[in-house]
């Protein structure tokens, strides 16, 4: 029985070990060193290969490595195959740093210093209390939680957005789009940690800014394609937006004469915000494979139905 790994292949090699150590009874291989097709039982791809039910026709299960499972083609996967996403520590830790420190660049003003550094300008700025902050969430799932969690210790009243209702200690949560201006109207700092959906994508348009009061930030640590880029420089020249921190773009990477490279209430970062750990993402998928042995639903089994 096969487990085959179809990402970036240095990782890949920390995979193999880790499953030789705590599940040697599978043979590892890693894309494109298929060994016998027939013999692969669970797929882990960031992109799995076209077709993969024809290309692995033995195929039961196919894990994601990523968070996200928008960039799978699932039209040709059948049914009775499930796709699972990445739930594991170490993405969820990396996302908390990377949204924090986001968070703190923009309420410590750390835009307006570097452009007085640029000028060699030593001028303060007034600073703000956490509490007259007022943080916004757009996805209470797991990356979303565990961010709110952690904001609110800093005094910022938080608020989170997401399609069923959830309750979250010290969160203010909004559900279902009949909410959503009024969740929009109390945020100062707009974060995406949206999956990508039909019902999601371009959701960061010029409505939802002109829905954020005025000089609003926002964090896209989602899908480039939550986006709308041009909708973003218009809010940013009118001053509807103060400024975005943006960890993902469409496309990835983004021209080198696009605009949004160089404005200078723009940061850029290259989809690092979180990465699936290895150590601790192969305890997940070998729990996983336990669990849909005993005939039980995985550990972030999408529904294919709502696409997430
Ligand atoms: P989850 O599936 O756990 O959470 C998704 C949340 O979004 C849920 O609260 C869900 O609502 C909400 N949601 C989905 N569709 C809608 C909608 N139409 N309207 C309102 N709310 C909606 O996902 P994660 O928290 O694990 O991950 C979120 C995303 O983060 C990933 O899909 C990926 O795109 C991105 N990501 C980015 C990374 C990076 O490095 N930049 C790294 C990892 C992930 P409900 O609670 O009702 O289901
Ligand atoms: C993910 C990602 O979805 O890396 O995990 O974006």
């Amino acid at each position: 029985m096969t487990f085959l790994y179809k990402a970036d292949p240095a990782r890949g090699e920390q995979w193999a070990r880790l499953f030789a150590q705590k599940a040697p009874e599978l043979a590892f291989r890693v894309w494109p060193d298929v060994g016998d097709p027939a013999t692969v039982r669970y797929l882990a791809a960031w992109m799995p290969p076209d077709d993969p039910t024809r290309t692995l026709p033995n195929l039961q299960v196919i894990f994601s490595v990523g968070a996200g499972i928008d960039q799978f083609d699932l039209s040709g996967v059948p049914a009775h195959v499930p796709v699972v996403r990445m739930i594991e520590p170490g993405i969820v830790e990396g996302m908390v740093e990377y949204v924090t420190q986001a968070v703190l660049t923009i309420h410590r003003d750390l835009f307006d210093y570097a452009g007085f550094q640029q000028k060699r300008e030593w001028r303060e700025m007034p600073v703000r209390a956490a509490a007259s902050r007022r943080i916004g969430v757009l996805g209470l799932g797991v990356l979303g939680t565990a961010v709110l969690e952690r904001l609110r210790l800093f005094g910022f009243p938080c608020a989170g957005w997401s399609r069923s209702e959830r309750v979250i200690d010290g969160v203010d949560c909004h559900a279902g789009i009949d909410s959503l201006d009024a969740f929009l109207g109390r945020t100062d700092v707009l974060i995406c940690l949206l999956p990508l959906t039909d019902a999601t994508r371009g959701m960061l348009n010029a409505r939802v800014f002109s829905a954020l009061p005025q000089g609003a930030s926002v964090i896209n640590v989602g899908r480039g394609a939550h986006l709308d880029q041009e909708d973003l420089l218009a809010a940013l020249v009118s001053g509807q937006l103060d400024s975005a921190i943006l960890d993902v773009t469409e496309p990835e990477p983004l021209p080198a004469d696009h605009p949004l490279w160089t404005h200078p209430r723009v940061r850029i970062t290259p989809h690092i915000a979180s990465a699936t750990r290895p150590e601790s993402a192969v305890d997940v998928v070998i729990e996983n494979i336990r669990l849909h042995r005993a005939g039980l639903r995985m550990i972030g089994q999408v529904d294919r139905a709502r696409g997430y």
